[in-house]
């Protein structure tokens, strides 16, 4: 198994499924802060009769807010990762910490500090930070005063944080990743997109369910704008450093049930309306024919345009794409394709061995990753980085205070011989992040439950726990894997 000398080997995690401290020095709520997980169909916010305010729910637990108290003890967590040999660590910046609101003109010094500090300390340990500008944490602010990214204004702002962090962290980052998993907007405009409908919403009741079309797509512009935008201002202010997009690619490796021409064409649409969308236009500059010829259709979804902004579009295009990759699935003309964070779900597919355990399910598909990277190279011929890729399984400690996880250990192994059979095949890989190397709060269901790391987090769904950080098996499994460069595959 051979993988190129400077390989980026590490884990993936975003700040607000592992800082907690979500109100402290100076940060004001993201658009998660208010979710039981992103599935959640209940934001906490609630219509005063003028406009949206937060309005928590006290029933429900909100495990985000303390999460695994990242934000007090990521010395400790950077070291156990260190220590596994990463050369590479993602995380996000918590937008909401250096522009609370979202909309002021100064940031907030002590939330750039924090950072300041976690990327030196990151450095220190010989990790290379690869940094998301926003995991799902638009300032909720943003969403309720100004109805989120379908207002062109959130471009300005974006532009704001944007110079803010290059400036602060020119030579200190390297690799940037502008919105994670982008492309999940048109299924979750309200946490991916960022999006909410303030103009007279249909039921003010159903915040989520109000979205208008006409909002998704004025948003689904302004990000294509805001991207192109950090990209020229990113290689503008730190020429060495690099920007990628971050899709959700589980969608693009759609199988079809049969090779009924209507089977194959759908499952094709499918992979389009899932991540080519989005990816294509951030890749070509060129906004595709298939979204245009629906705006067409459907005259009011077409969003407000300007040539210089698609010029923009055009120029700016990204250094390297970024995705993350936990399954596929099986189009089938009589079956409703639904999804969640794992991506897009069809039929079950028969052909393959395992799933993650119920009530999860997620259909283990390693040959998936090879197929897709493939088709990314033939496609886009950039770099790829492959930043998310993990099962989620429910652990507890047996009785020697011990975690045995093999189903970990041989996703970890069987993706990874994909991705070495991927770069054989002659695809450009920059590296590969485990998602949640240490145990983080599912971005999907809110719970502690459902476990990544290699490194156990004392903490469960009612919220108790002693937050003590225990070692897995499979830890050790990854640092040979690490240390080895691969060759321990
Ligand atoms: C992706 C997100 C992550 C992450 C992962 C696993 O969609 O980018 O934030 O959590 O999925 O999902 P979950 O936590 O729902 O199992």
């Amino acid at each position: 198994m051979e993988f190129p000398k400077n390989f980026l080997w590490g884990g993936a995690v975003a700040a607000n499924q592992l800082e907690g401290a979500w109100l402290e020095d100076g940060k004001q709520p993201n658009v998660t802060d208010v979710l039981v997980g992103i599935g959640s169909k209940e934001p906490g916010i609630k219509w005063n009769g003028e406009k949206y305010e937060m309005c928590l729910d006290p029933d429900k637990k909100y495990l985000s807010h303390e999460a695994i108290d990242f934000y007090h003890r990521h010395k400790e967590d950077l070291e156990l990762m260190a220590g596994m040999g990463f050369n590479c660590f993602r995380t996000s910046i918590a937008w909401g910490r250096i522009f609370p609101n979202g909309d002021e003109t100064e940031p907030n010094e002590k939330g750039l500090a924090f950072y300041d500090e976690l990327f030196d300390e990151m450095k220190e340990l010989g990790m290379e930070p690869c940094i998301t500008m926003s995991h799902y944490e638009t300032p909720l602010h943003l969403l309720t005063e100004y109805g989120g990214w379908s207002n062109p204004k959130l471009i300005e702002f974006w532009k704001n944080y944007a110079k803010t962090v290059f400036t602060r962290y020119k030579g200190k980052v390297k690799y940037w990743l502008t919105f994670n998993e982008v492309n999940a907007m048109l299924r979750n405009p309200f946490v991916a997109g960022g999006i909410l409908t303030i103009n007279n919403p249909k039921d003010p009741s159903d915040p989520i369910g109000s979205i208008t079309q006409e909002d998704i797509w004025q948003g689904y512009y302004n990000i294509l704008v805001a991207n192109a935008w950090t990209v020229k201002l990113c290689h503008e202010i730190d020429p060495d450093a690099k920007v990628g997009n971050m899709m959700t690619a589980s969608g693009a490796c759609t199988y079809p049930e049969t090779c009924k021409p209507s089977d194959v064409f759908g499952a094709y649409d499918t992979q389009r309306w899932a991540v080519y969308f989005m990816c294509d236009p951030m890749v070509f500059g060129e906004i595709p024919s298939y979204v245009k010829a629906l705006w067409k259709k459907n005259p009011s979804w077409t969003p407000k345009m300007n040539d210089d902004e698609l010029k923009l579009i055009h120029d700016y295009t990204i250094d390297f794409i970024s995705y993350s990759y936990y399954r596929s699935a099986v189009y089938a003309s009589d079956a409703t394709m639904t999804n969640n964070t794992g991506g897009i779900k069809g039929k079950d597919n028969p052909y393959l061995k395992e799933c993650s355990p119920k009530p999860w399910s997620w259909p283990v598909d390693p040959e998936g990753l090879r197929l897709l990277i493939n088709m990314f190279e033939d496609r886009y011929h950039l770099p790829q980085f492959i930043v998310e890729n993990g099962i989620g399984l429910d652990e507890n400690l047996d009785e020697n205070g011990k975690i045995d996880d093999p189903f970990r250990v041989r996703y970890l192994e069987q993706h990874l011989k994909q991705v070495a059979l991927a770069i054989e095949d002659g695809c450009n890989v920059m590296g590969y992040l485990w998602w949640g190397p240490i145990d983080v709060v599912s971005a999907g269901t809110g719970e502690m439950k459902k476990r990544y790391g290699f490194v156990y987090v004392d903490r469960f769904n009612d919220g108790h726990g002693t937050l003590e950080r225990k070692i897995k098996n499979s830890y050790y499994r990854y640092k040979e894997i690490i240390e080895s460069n691969g060759e321990a595959l």
